[in-house]
Parts: C-alpha cells; structure tokens; sequence
C-alpha cells in the first residue's frame, strides 16, 4: 500500500536501477551481450526485487513510464560504454505484457533517437504469452520494432503454454532456452531430450538460443555437447551493477 505511493516518486527520487547479468560466447569466454533487470533501491525496504513491484506497476498504470526509464537507461548505458571503448555488442530488456501494447515501437525508436545508439545493439525479450492475445495487433506491433531495426527474443521459451505456430508468425530473432528444462534435463534422459528438440527447434528455424539459468559445470558441459554456446546463468555471473559489468567487458582494440 506505501509501496504504490512510493513507487509514483520512486523515478524522480532516482531510485532505480538496471543491474546487467552477463551473456556469454563460451567458447572465447567473452561477454557478448548482458541482460537488463530493474531494481528499486527503496529507502527503507532496501533492494526490492522487480516480482515484487511490477505487477504493482502495472496495476498503477505506470509501467509504461516505468519501461521507458529502463529502456532509454540500457541505451544510455551502451552509449556510455561505447564512449568508453568497451565491448558490448547488446542489451536485452524485458517487456512486460502490459507495456506491449502501450506505444512499445515510439518509445524504442525515440530511446534510439535520443541516444545515438545503433538499434542492432538493443534486443527486447517478452513472454510468449505477451503477444498472443489480438494476434493481429501484436504481429503489427513486432513488425514495427522489427522495422526500427531491433532484435526481438522469446524469455522462458516452453513455458507460457502458447501454440508453436506463433514461432512462425512472430518476426523472432532468438530464444531463450528455461532455467527449468535445463535443470531437468540432467535429472532424467527424457528432459535432455526435450531440450535437444528445443535446440533443433532453433536450428531449424534458424533462430538464435541462449541457455539461461545456467548454474552448473555440469549443465554447462551438457550444453556444450548439445552445440550450445551462448549462456547466461550464475556459473558465469548474477546479475551486477554497471560498474561491476564494466569491468568485465574487454576493450574494443580496433577504436584505440
Ligand atoms: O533478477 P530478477 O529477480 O531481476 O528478475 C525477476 C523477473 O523480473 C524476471 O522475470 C525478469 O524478466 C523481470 N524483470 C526484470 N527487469 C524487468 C524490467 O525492466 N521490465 C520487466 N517488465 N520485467 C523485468
Ligand atoms: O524471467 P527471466 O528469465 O527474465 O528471469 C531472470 C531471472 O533469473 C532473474 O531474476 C535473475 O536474477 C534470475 N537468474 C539469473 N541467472 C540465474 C541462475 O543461474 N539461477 C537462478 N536460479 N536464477 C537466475
Ligand atoms: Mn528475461
């Protein structure tokens, strides 16, 4: 209940945050992309967790507001590690359902606009249930960020019980593989397999495939034999603040 009236000033008061949580080639070991997660440093609650504040959001109508801080935050930060000579081919943000449908493809290409930075640098990925509903609307609406020229991805990929054939329909780049399946899949043959579909799935379908979640050598070693080499999980990094991250990416030697 004070969570609704300070999270109206919560924006003006500067307190959010994007943490990043490292992408990873593994095999260079380099960080090639980070994803975006939002954080409330409350005053008195200390860090709040995004779970707990953007259903909030949305019932206060603000996440929109809310999603385009963060978006134009993330070009921000790849415009200030650009300056910097720094190695990060791309962000990922998270779009909620909500902020889908609420002038996603203005807010993005002015977010691109404002900052000077290469809409190729920023990924969007949503839930497949996100877009199901007015099918119509939404492939509009991922045509036109398609068409400002960003990269669209699917979070939690198997797990918002959405018929395939959106895979077909959507102009999707990539898919992120669950943290679940992959927990799984080295409990029993059966849920390794199903992640092998899910990594045919993309091949076939030419998408790109990142493994999140990853916690394990052990999952990373399965991966690895599945030709997975783009992972994002706690064996390589939590999610850390733009300092941390920064001191994680390599220089770009060619701009010396
Ligand atoms: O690290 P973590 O607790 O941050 O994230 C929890 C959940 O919150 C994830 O499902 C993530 O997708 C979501 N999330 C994190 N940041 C954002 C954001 O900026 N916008 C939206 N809509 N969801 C986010
Ligand atoms: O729904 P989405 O995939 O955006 O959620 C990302 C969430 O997963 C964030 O809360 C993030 O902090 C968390 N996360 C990131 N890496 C790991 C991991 O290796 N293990 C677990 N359990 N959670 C992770
Ligand atoms: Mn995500």
């Amino acid at each position: 209940i004070r969570m609704e009236a300070d999270l109206r000033g919560a924006l003006d008061r500067g307190e959010l945050e994007l943490y990043y949580q490292p992408q990873v080639e593994t095999r260079t070991a380099t960080v090639v992309g980070a994803e975006a997660l939002l954080r409330w440093n409350h005053p008195e609650l200390g860090l709040v967790p995004p779970m707990r504040f953007i259903p909030v959001a949305e019932e206060m109508n603000i996440i929109d507001e809310l999603g385009k801080w963060t978006i134009s935050q993330a070009c921000k930060q790849l415009k200030e590690f650009h300056g910097k000579k720094l190695k990060l081919p791309i962000v990922t943000v998270n779009i909620s359902a909500l902020q889908f449908k609420m002038g996603l493809v203005n807010t993005v290409s002015q977010c691109l606009r404002e900052t000077g930075v290469a809409a190729s640098q920023l990924q969007l990925e949503f839930q497949e249930g996100v877009a199901m509903k007015d099918l119509g609307e939404s492939i509009r609406i991922l045509n036109g960020l398609k068409e400002v020229g960003v990269t669209l991805c699917i979070d939690n990929f198997g797990t918002g019980y959405s018929p395939l054939g959106y895979l077909n329909n959507f102009p999707l780049d990539a898919i992120k593989v669950d943290r679940s399946y992959l927990v799984k899949s080295l409990e029993n043959e059966k849920d390794a397999n199903l992640v092998a579909a899910i990594i045919d799935i993309a091949r076939n379908m030419k998408l790109g495939l990142l493994a999140e979640g990853v916690e394990t050598i052990e999952q990373y070693q399965f991966l690895n034999r599945q030709g997975v080499h783009l992972m994002q999980g706690y064996l390589f990094s939590a999610p850390v603040s733009a300092a941390e991250l920064e001191a994680m990416l390599a220089p770009w030697h060619f701009m010396e």
